[in-house]
């Protein structure tokens, strides 16, 4: 606790939010969930299971309103369930294809436990008292029931196909379309049933299910970002998720980018990747821009906006190819606090987005393509801002933004160019 104050210690903003954090009142939602919690054993198993795999969403999880907070506890448990056995190299891929395949009907198996995971997988315990979870589960509404099978059944035989090696070579995602549709799989799929939970629950509009391309770009947004993150922590693990038709134009072999001799070329391909994910940003905008109910507002907003801090941090940093990049809990516990409403959001966007800007370098071969995603996100954003609206954006209305990096990137590799040919 004392290194997350320390790591902090000189950004004042920083240690603010997390002495706030830690001292601010309980919400009226969370009141109202401990207390439900107390007579009811069974769900507090779950909310235990929840708390147990992830801390921080967990507690965003906890603020939603009261019969959603349990429909997407449940379909997050549900979720890592799954993964739990697509995740699990020790199991033999016959049995791993047939529970993946059959997921949607075991959640409906009253009892039904598992204890094959090998010992180290990190929620081996979840399936090992899953049936907690499929009581829990079958106490939702029918109509959240149905949106959390239907998404578990797609998912389920999206793992097992890349599990059994369609999409994929040897063992890495192939193109950028194999790479699309692996992180749809795994992400994607899961903002489409989010978008369904939304819209069944009544507190949002039920046309946020509509637009299928935004509820995926939420999923892509954020899996692709940690895909990135993780490059190191999955080599070693021996798995590979960058896409071959980019990581093959820097280098001939996927591990070629721990290197020192290769630190151009690496530099080179993390660019090309970080391109790749902020294509995604202004559908991530839109669909925020859609949310009406303030706690489902947050519950989207945090995650998104933790995705473009870690964005900003581990575009052109080689330390990813070394170690775990990650943000500051200082830093993530103010992206917390400031998630409260779109413009805020929009705020912390631009940003990030202006860091990307400034770390963008003329010398690299994506330098123009990172300007001009820059310069669309520059334009979503001017043509979104409500002008009469108190903002935290410094607006400047100029809508030539797109262009004077491009301009600049011109005039910076003519100048290469010029002292080359020297
Ligand atoms: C999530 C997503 C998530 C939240 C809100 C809206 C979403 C819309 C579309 C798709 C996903 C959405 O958020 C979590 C966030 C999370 O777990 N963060 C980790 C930190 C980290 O670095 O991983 C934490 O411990 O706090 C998320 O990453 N995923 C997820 C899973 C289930 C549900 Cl219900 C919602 C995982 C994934 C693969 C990105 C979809």
């Amino acid at each position: 606790m004392l290194s997350v104050f320390l790591d902090s210690i000189t950004k004042p903003s920083e240690l603010k939010a997390l002495i706030d954090y830690k001292f601010s009142p309980k919400s009226k939602n969370k009141l109202s969930h401990q207390k439900a919690l107390e007579t009811d054993a069974s769900k507090k198993k779950c909310y235990y299971y929840l708390n147990k795999t992830s801390r921080s969403f967990a507690a965003v999880i906890q603020e939603l309103d009261d019969d959603l907070r349990d429909a997407i506890c449940l379909f997050y448990l549900v979720l890592r369930g799954l993964d739990t056995i697509e995740d699990d190299m020790s199991l033999n891929l016959d049995r791993k294809v047939e529970l993946l395949r059959s997921f949607d009907t075991i959640i409906y198996q009253k009892g039904w436990t598992f204890n094959e995971n090998g010992p180290n997988e990190k929620d081996r315990d979840l399936l090992v008292h899953f049936d907690v979870v499929i009581d829990e589960f079958l106490r939702l509404k029918p109509g959240f029931q149905k949106v959390i099978a239907e998404i578990t059944r797609l998912m389920g035989n999206g793992m097992a196909d890349y599990a059994t090696g369609e999409h994929r070579e040897n063992t890495s995602v192939a193109t950028v379309k194999d790479f699309d549709l692996y992180c749809h799989y795994v992400a994607g799929l899961v903002g489409y049933g989010l978008s369904d939970l939304f819209a069944a629950s009544g507190l949002e509009d039920p046309s946020i299910a509509d637009d299928k391309k935004l509820s995926n770009s939420m999923g892509l947004f954020l899996q692709k970002t940690n895909i990135i993150r993780d490059y190191r922590e999955d080599l070693d693990d021996g798995r590979q998720f960058w896409p071959k038709e980019i990581w093959g134009n820097y280098a001939d072999d996927f591990s070629d980018f721990i290197k020192p001799s290769h630190r151009e070329k690496s530099r080179a391909c993390l660019s090309a990747m970080v391109l790749n994910v902020l294509e995604l940003v202004p559908d991530v905008l839109s669909y925020l821009s859609k949310l009406q109910n303030q706690s489902v507002f947050n519950f989207c907003a945090i995650p998104q906006v933790m995705a473009i801090s870690t964005l900003a941090l581990v575009f052109n940093n080689l330390d990813v190819y070394q170690r775990n990049v990650k943000i500051r809990k200082g830093e993530a516990v103010k992206l917390i606090l400031a998630s409260t409403d779109m413009d805020n959001v929009i705020a912390i966007f631009r940003e990030y987005i202006q860091v990307i800007s400034q770390k963008n370098e003329t010398s690299d071969p994506n330098f123009l393509k990172i300007s001009m995603a820059v310069g669309k996100i520059e334009q979503w954003i001017t043509a979104n801002v409500k002008p009469t609206k108190k903002s935290l954006i410094k607006t400047n209305n100029n809508s030539s933004s797109i262009f004077l990096p491009i301009l600049v990137g011109l005039i910076g590799m003519a100048l290469v160019q010029y002292f080359k040919s020297l």
